[in-house]
């Protein structure tokens, strides 16, 4: 007989899972002792919000579930924020969380929370354990429907009593599964309609930067020679062919990389997710056609709506292409033209002396201290959409961004899983003073786990981004701005290092500096925001007739 925590644990060992985020209450007691006797490790949070955060950022660069773990009603509503930021980021997840013993009720309705019912829009999967005979198979079955594409978060409920009671049953062994492949026709279709058109563009989207899709993507473009662009979340996905690299579209339209989308005839939408704010906007007539390549298929939108889809394996599938089309094309000389044009404009006033900081010189001294294979990871404000647009990156997953959920609060956490999943890499968490005092203490969670880690926080004393889409909208300054605390002195309360930028030549100088010492950085850089309004509204917005701020 074996008790049900210690049932829970030896089926999430047998996973594969090496450590839980958490921030336990008393219902877990029974599943902490029997982490005390695992091999699993647990890091402990100070808010809930920030495990979920950690769990899913650990799932999106590993392609295995991240694990987090929390109490009953209050803990566990403070992992919903977590929960839609891995369900629209399609994030593998498992969230596990306490309640109060099912087959008794001791303490009445205290802090009873419908949590299965709560996380039932937010997961693929929810569940209240209510035997623990059946923890092997729900592990089990949330492991497969996590990773399962569209991947994304599932829960489940262990009550006390069930964790305590005791079961005579067998663990479930994981199972290679194979994912299912496009049919032939398919393929067929699409490498007519490629080799039909005459200004082909590949579009690489969010479902692309899967970490089992470098190699076959990156091979793809390089192969077939048809210059690329991605969206926000597609950042990274390919590695090399960069002379065929035309952009990030950050913006929906009217950017410069829009020129190319506008000479192409026909976009190789590979992994578009429509969770991300549009890349471009399909109009019921003319323009492009546009050709879906997926795991699953396309959603079908005001302003995106395929001609013809590819659905299964992305790996298999260009591998497929690639195959038939290799030394069929060559680089389309009219969009490549435009490219020098395009880069040219993203490195515009990145050498500004400016102080404050302007965004661009931000974004590209950024660049300057990280390795190619470095991990920026953003929170979300306005810096986001510079980053998006200006940051080049040249492996996947270097630049992690949430232009799905696009909540406030994520930077600081995923930064800090990052740097668990791999130690050898530089990691950067750049927030705003908005975004990271929304989950700022975990600074002491990044000491107690000894990481080196800097943390930019951009300054502008406000919610800056509501701030400039107010004023685009003519609405008067209002309600938008706040104080700081002493940054510098907040850092070394917590026994981290803290800086504060003066000048702009001082910005990689001092972020050098704090890679080189190790531990924990927290640099404040006060940023000028008036580029947003000169570029995006002035310099774009006369670009074509509609004005959409960013
Ligand atoms: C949790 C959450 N609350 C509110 C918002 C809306 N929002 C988006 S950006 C932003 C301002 C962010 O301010 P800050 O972090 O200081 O970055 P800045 O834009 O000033 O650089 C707000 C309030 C959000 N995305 N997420
Ligand atoms: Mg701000």
């Amino acid at each position: 007989m074996t008790k049900g925590a210690d049932l829970l644990v030896a089926a999430l060992e047998s996973e594969g899972v090496k450590r839980i985020f958490g921030l336990p209450g008393e219902e877990n007691l029974d599943v902490v002792e029997s982490l005390r006797n695992s091999r699993i490790e647990l890091i402990l949070t100070r808010h809930e919000q920030a495990a979920s955060f950690m769990a899913a950022t650990q799932g999106r660069l590993t392609g295995r579930p991240g694990v987090c773990l929390s109490t009953l009603g209050p803990g566990a509503l403070n992992f919903t924020t977590g929960a839609a930021y891995a369900h629209l980021g399609a994030m593998p997840m498992l969230m596990i969380t306490g309640q109060k013993a099912i087959k008794s009720a001791r303490q009445a309705r205290f802090q009873i929370v419908d949590i299965v019912g709560a996380m039932r829009p937010l997961t693929k999967m929810t569940r209240q354990i209510v035997s623990a005979a059946s923890i092997p198979t729900i592990v089990r079955d949330a492991f497969r429907v996590a990773v399962e594409e569209r991947p994304g978060p599932v829960h489940i409920e262990l009550p006390e009593d069930i964790a305590a009671e005791q079961a005579d049953v067998a663990l479930v062994p994981p199972h290679p599964i194979d994912r299912p492949v496009a049919p032939a026709s398919a393929l067929d279709r699409a490498v007519a309609m490629i080799l039909a058109s005459k200004h082909p563009l590949i579009m690489i989207g969010a479902a692309s930067n899967r970490p089992r899709l470098v190699e076959p993507l990156s091979d793809f473009v390089r192969r077939c020679r048809i210059p690329f662009f991605n969206t926000q979340m597609g950042k990274g996905a390919v590695t090399g062919g960069s002379n065929l690299y035309l952009g990030t579209a950050a913006l929906s339209e009217r950017d410069y990389v829009h020129d190319a989308i506008d000479c192409a005839d026909l976009i190789i939408a590979i992994g578009h997710d429509t969770v991300e704010k549009p890349p471009f906007l399909m109009s019921q007539i003319g323009g492009p056609r546009v050709l879906y390549v997926g795991y699953v298929s396309a959603t079908v939108e005001e302003v995106f709506h395929p001609d013809a889809e590819v659905v299964g394996d992305i790996g298999a599938t260009v591998t497929a292409l690639a195959d038939r089309l290799d030394g069929a094309l060559v680089p389309d000389p009219d969009i490549l033209a435009l490219r020098r044009e395009i880069l040219g404009h993203i490195n515009e006033r990145a050498d500004s002396d400016q102080f404050p900081v302007i965004p661009q010189r931000l974004v590209r001294d950024v660049r300057a201290v990280m390795p190619e294979d470095g991990i920026v990871c953003l929170d979300n404000g306005m810096y986001k959409i510079w980053f998006a647009r200006n940051y080049r990156t040249h492996v996947a997953n270097t630049l992690l961004l949430d232009n799905a959920l696009a909540t406030m609060g994520a930077g600081l956490a995923s930064a800090m899983a990052a740097k668990l999943f791999d130690p050898h890499r530089r990691v950067m968490a750049v927030c705003g003073d908005g975004g990271f005092m929304m989950n700022s203490q975990e600074l002491e969670t990044a000491m107690r786990l000894k990481l080196n880690l800097v943390v930019l926080i951009v300054e502008d004393r406000a919610y800056g981004m509501i701030r400039w889409k107010q004023a685009v909208d003519g609405f008067a300054d209002f309600g938008m701005t706040f104080g700081n605390p002493d940054f510098v002195k907040y850092a070394e309360s917590y026994g981290a290092r803290g800086h504060r930028i003066a000048a702009a030549g001082e910005l990689v100088p001092t972020l050098e500096a704090a890679f080189a010492a190790g531990g924990v950085h927290l640099v404040v850089v006060p940023v000028d925001y008036s580029e947003n309004t000169r570029v995006f509204v002035d310099e774009l917005g006369g670009r074509a007739p509609e004005t959409e701020p960013g």
